[in-house]
């Protein structure tokens, strides 16, 4: 029994996970494609044999033999494509930042309630990481001793076009705000944003890099450094300092070379290319846990705990000082 999935939105990210679903989870197929651009989608829909394309996300997600639904479409258009999702009682996978803000998740939140039950797995992929899952591991074991700092390193070669000094933080550091939480089992309850003076080589108005300091209910500290235009590639590193020891991840070192009197190795260029094995895990997973109409990996109140330490990061970085985080309780259904 293959599970029917619609993809909605066919960008960089949506056409990536066609590709996956065709090429590498097994047990899946697509079966409609959504994208307002109705170029784009004809284009992405023709290369996958019985694929529909649509440019409206809702016939989509009520075409024949849509059994789940992954959401790839720009985090604004998150919240509506989720509760077209949940109104069908389909699983979804929905692509980071669940809401751009912590009033969408709460709708959301909201609408699994009424279900009574969880649909909703965010696409937080570093939990699928390799090396993120061996750091957890480590860190859970008591290895190197209570957690006091991680310090974490998140450069792109460029930013797109469309990257706004805002997305530097709900779009890029989303991702540190959720593996922080995940590593240390911890939330999130105080943001600080330092801005330098920006790069020469961001684009005009971009506020890029920027440091943001994430303080947790166990009191230990996350410091980011976030650089979307760093220009020599996509690294992403994480060191955890404990009260008895130290770990490391993310040096990209898989192979070096030594030839010519130098020794060196390649950095990825891209996120796609770093984390095409967590990529590809999560979407296997999220589907065998769908099939059996179950949720297993990152949920929607992770989802809203990430938004709303975002918005505390916004306000931060507009006022220049800590700015706490508001959360509400965690419902009964996630805990
Ligand atoms: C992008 O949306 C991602 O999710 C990438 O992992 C991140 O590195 C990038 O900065 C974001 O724009």
């Amino acid at each position: 029994n293959t599970l029917g999935i619609a993809v909605i939105g066919t960008g960089k990210m949506g056409a990536d996970h066609v590709r996956r679903i065709g090429a590498t989870v097994g047990g899946a197929r697509v079966v409609a494609v959504a994208d307002p651009d109705a170029e784009r989608v004809k284009a992405v829909a023709a290369g996958v044999e019985g694929a529909a394309a649509f440019t409206d996300p809702a016939a989509a997600t009520a075409a024949p033999g849509v059994d789940a639904v992954l959401i790839a479409s720009p985090g604004p258009a998150h919240e509506e494509a989720i509760l077209l999702a949940l109104e069908r009682e389909l699983p979804v996978l929905c692509e980071k930042p669940l809401t751009p803000d912590p009033e969408g998740a709460l709708r959301v939140l909201e609408a699994e309630r009424r279900l009574g039950r969880r649909l909703v797995q965010v696409g937080f992929m570093r939990r699928f990481d390799a090396e993120y899952e061996r750091l957890k591991e480590l860190l859970d074991a008591g290895g190197i001793g209570r957690p006091l700092f991680l310090h974490c390193r998140h450069r792109n070669a460029a930013s797109p076009s469309f990257f706004t000094s805002d997305m530097l933080i709900g779009d890029s550091v989303v991702h540190e705000v959720d593996a922080a939480r995940w590593l240390l089992g911890q939330e999130v309850t105080a943001v600080t944003v330092l801005s330098p003076r920006p790069s020469s080589a961001a684009p005009e108005g971009l506020s890029d890099p920027r440091l943001v300091l994430l303080e947790t209910s166990g009191g230990a500290i996350v410091d980011v450094e976030i650089f979307v235009n760093c220009g020599f590639g996509y690294q992403v590193r994480c060191e955890a300092v404990g009260e008895s020891g130290s770990a490391r991840i993310g040096d990209g070192h898989a192979m070096v070379v030594e030839a010519g009197g130098r020794w060196g190795g390649e950095i990825a260029q891209d996120f796609t290319t770093r984390f095409a094995d967590a990529y590809d895990r999560q979407v296997r997973r999220w589907v065998a846990a769908a099939a059996r109409g179950r949720v297993d990996g990152p949920d929607a109140w992770d989802g809203y705990a990430a938004a709303a330490v975002a918005e505390a990061g916004l306000a931060a970085a507009r006022s220049g000082v800590r700015t706490e985080v508001r959360m509400v309780e965690r419902p009964g259904l996630y805990r």
